[in-house]
């Protein structure tokens, strides 16, 4: 199209080139239309979707039964819920199984391997998502990430009809050591203002198998993040006043999940566990991001190569 307009139309393709009207691609269907127009464009349309959002949400019915968890999650910022209050029995059977079969199938490689084999980068080691490369079992998870129960409990808690942002089942090989890397770490999901995800393991979860690990709501509210937008240790949180010794471990038997903000409660991933341990994070958000494009980076950046 570019080629066209210049070869046939010279004197237009300049005229374009200097209205910036060639670099900006926003509606493929119209063409290309220069930052100035786009930028207030999109301001406008993700408001209405966000309107839109809160619409969907409000006229959502809440399941009577999953009443008292909203509430829950209103007042502690978590709340630990069956699978089958999510999802029918069978679907809840047929999910951890295919969940285990993954796990079983994947094995259970070391640190080195997965630097050395899979790919990962040496930051973050502690963990793989095998639904990365198990498009199977990324279906499913996006399959139960969208039950209705599941939506309507988000939609309910954010306000607004979420984003499933991502779904992943990942893996972490025992940790040696006491060395902490990224999300082991104290820290906030603070890209939105609230973000819920769920923390979902087919095996029990417990100490030796590493639970995440959160400060609930009154324990997180109002707190000041120390080191933002980086991670901390326990030193530093017990500076800055968070209360380490009212913290709470994830833990669960199997068919048992759990809901928490990670954007309001600050948490970390599992820190010592002796075992294998296996989980699947799935994400909910709200449409808007409160980070501006500078802070965005920063926090990319800082977050990858952190480490103390
Ligand atoms: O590994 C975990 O349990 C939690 C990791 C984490 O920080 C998160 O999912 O927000
Ligand atoms: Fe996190």
């Amino acid at each position: 199209m570019k080629s066209f307009i210049r070869s046939r139309f010279p004197a237009l393709f300049s005229l374009l080139r200097n209205l910036n009207l060639l670099n900006q691609a926003y509606f493929s269907k119209y063409g290309r239309i220069p930052g100035a127009i786009n930028y207030p464009l999109s301001i406008v349309l993700q408001r209405h979707e966000i309107a839109a959002r809160k619409k969907g949400a409000h006229a959502l019915l809440m399941p009577p039964e999953l009443a008292e968890k909203l509430q829950e999650l209103r007042t502690e910022g978590f709340c630990k819920l069956n699978l089958s209050d999510v999802v029918t029995d069978v679907e809840a059977t047929n999910l951890l199984d295919s969940l285990s079969c993954a796990a079983v199938e994947f094995g259970t490689p070391t640190h080195d391997d997965l630097v050395h084999k899979l790919g990962v980068r040496k930051t973050k080691s502690y963990f793989y998502d095998i639904a990365s490369s198990n498009s199977g079992i990324k279906s499913k998870l996006e399959g139960f990430a969208r039950s209705p129960k599941a939506i309507a409990l988000a939609a309910k808690y954010l306000g607004q009809m979420p984003l499933i942002e991502s779904v992943s089942f990942i893996y972490s090989p025992p940790i040696e050591g006491t060395q902490l890397i990224a999300a082991q770490g104290w820290h906030l999901d603070r890209e939105q203002k609230s973000k819920l995800k769920i923390f979902l393991s087919p095996y029990e979860v417990s100490v030796a198998s590493g639970p995440t690990t959160l400060m609930p709501l009154r324990h997180s509210l109002g707190k000041k993040y120390p080191n933002f937008p980086a991670y901390f240790d326990d030193a530093e949180a017990m500076a800055a006043g968070i209360p380490v010794d009212e913290k709470v471990q994830l833990l669960n038997d199997v068919g048992e999940l759990y809901m928490a903000d990670t954007s309001k409660l600050f948490h970390y991933g599992a820190r010592h566990q002796t075992m294998p341990r296996f989980l699947v994070i799935i994400s909910y958000c709200p449409l808007e991001s409160r980070l501006r494009s500078q802070l965005r980076k920063e926090v990319k950046e800082k977050s990858i190569d952190y480490r103390w």
